[in-house]
């Protein structure tokens, strides 16, 4: 009797603690709106316990079909949505209409505010072309090249640099709900910057230029263009073996709120250990510093492995309370049968995508509550997570 009371009420100090912490933890902007305070403890107070599924492009396309209203491949699967929405806007920094996908910024901005409205979290990309050369992000990962520095203040391009930016800001300050408010969201740049695979990597810059870029853009955004409404998002890919290799080009907590990970190669090298350890190392941050973990991008391509979701990532995702604190993950984009992220009618490992989600840990859109709303404990508001 004496033990179990006493581990009741260890559990309910536990708890408690969770759900304290959660409303005491702050957005790294000082200026942060209020939704985006709300946002950012929402996302607190359900990582110790959710893993929330995100899907690139969800309602902008799948395989074999372009722009319908309100689809997505996963709601064809399970009848509900992701509950985190990955999009890209590589392309609005040069003045396109499209992004480097094809999406519509006006279609892509209209399906965001949608996103809010339902209470999802919207994730944002930007494959940011070089304003050096005019190309996209994808350079020679053997050459350098040495955009980063002639695009930093002082730079002999920094005003090319700057009418990018302002574009790229003009768009992001155009994401307002009906009430005239910008909707909070998480802002993801100069990502993958370990590998030297995009224009800012490891090869074509030195650490403190890249972290001039990411504190720059960030300062420049909520300066310059007044956007109040970003969490923002480190996210290296793989390639480091412990916090401090994983915080070498962090650009600081004043600027940080998510504690990301793009991480394609573990499972595809079916070594969940590798990424067990990824996920612990940056979960710890997270809890180190008050900020949230987020798994910000994954997928195997084609998802051969009909049992990937609940034989090979399940178990990584329960394997410690580090891990299970990951509050999303982003799987890639459906582009077409030959390159896709995520299951869709029909697909092999579908009935296995459905046998996840009705996992108590993972969460889709119809089981998470709105998230730009105050809850005494969050928690409670969770729908049961078989989907419809
Ligand atoms: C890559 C591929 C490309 C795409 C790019 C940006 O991983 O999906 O087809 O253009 O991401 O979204």
């Amino acid at each position: 009797m004496m033990i179990i009371s006493r581990i009741a009420l260890l559990f309910a100090g536990s708890l408690l603690s969770v759900a304290v912490l959660a409303q005491q933890i702050k957005p790294a902007d000082a200026g942060a709106s209020e939704k985006t305070i709300t946002l950012f403890r929402n996302l607190a107070a359900l990582a110790p316990d959710y893993v929330m599924i995100g899907h690139q492009d969800a309602l902008s396309y799948g395989v074999k079909w372009v722009g319908d209203k309100n689809r997505s491949d996963l709601h064809d699967v399970t009848g509900s949505h992701p509950a985190v929405f990955g999009w890209d806007i590589g392309g609005i920094d040069i003045g396109l209409d499209k992004n480097l996908d094809s999406v519509p910024f006006d279609q892509m901005r209209e399906n965001m505010i949608r996103v809010f409205e339902m209470g999802g979290l919207n994730t944002i990309s930007w494959h940011a072309y070089d304003p050096r050369t005019g190309k996209d992000s994808w350079v020679d990962t053997k050459i350098a090249v040495n955009t980063v520095s002639q695009i930093l203040p002082g730079g002999a391009r920094h005003a090319d640099f700057l009418k990018n930016l302002d574009r790229t800001g003009i768009f992001l300050s155009s994401l307002k709900s009906k009430e005239g408010e910008l909707i909070p969201l998480v802002f993801r740049p100069w990502h993958e910057h370990s590998g030297s695979w995009f224009w800012w990597g490891r090869l074509h810059c030195t650490r403190e230029e890249y972290i001039e870029l990411f504190r720059f853009t960030v300062h420049y955004l909520r300066e310059k263009h007044e956007l109040n409404n970003l969490l923002i998002a480190y996210s290296p890919d793989i390639g480091f073996a412990n916090a401090a290799e994983y915080l070498e080009r962090y650009p600081g907590d004043d600027i940080v709120d998510v504690i990301g990970l793009d991480d394609y190669h573990s499972l595809r090298q079916n070594k969940p250990e590798n990424l067990i350890r990824n996920l612990e190392i940056i979960a710890g941050i997270a809890r180190d510093k008050g900020k949230i973990a987020a798994f910000t991008e994954t997928g195997c391509t084609n998802v051969e492995d009909k049992l990937y979701f609940t034989q090979k990532l399940l178990p990584v995702l329960e394997h410690s309370d580090l891990t299970r604190s990951i509050s999303w993950v982003l799987f890639w984009r459906n582009g077409n049968k030959k390159h896709h992220f995520m299951p869709y009618k029909g697909h092999k490992s579908a009935a296995d995508f459905r046998r996840f989600v009705a996992h108590p840990l993972i969460l889709m859109q119809n089981n998470v509550p709105d998230l730009y709303r105050t809850y005494s404990d969050i928690s409670n508001e969770i729908s049961g997570n078989s989907p419809e």
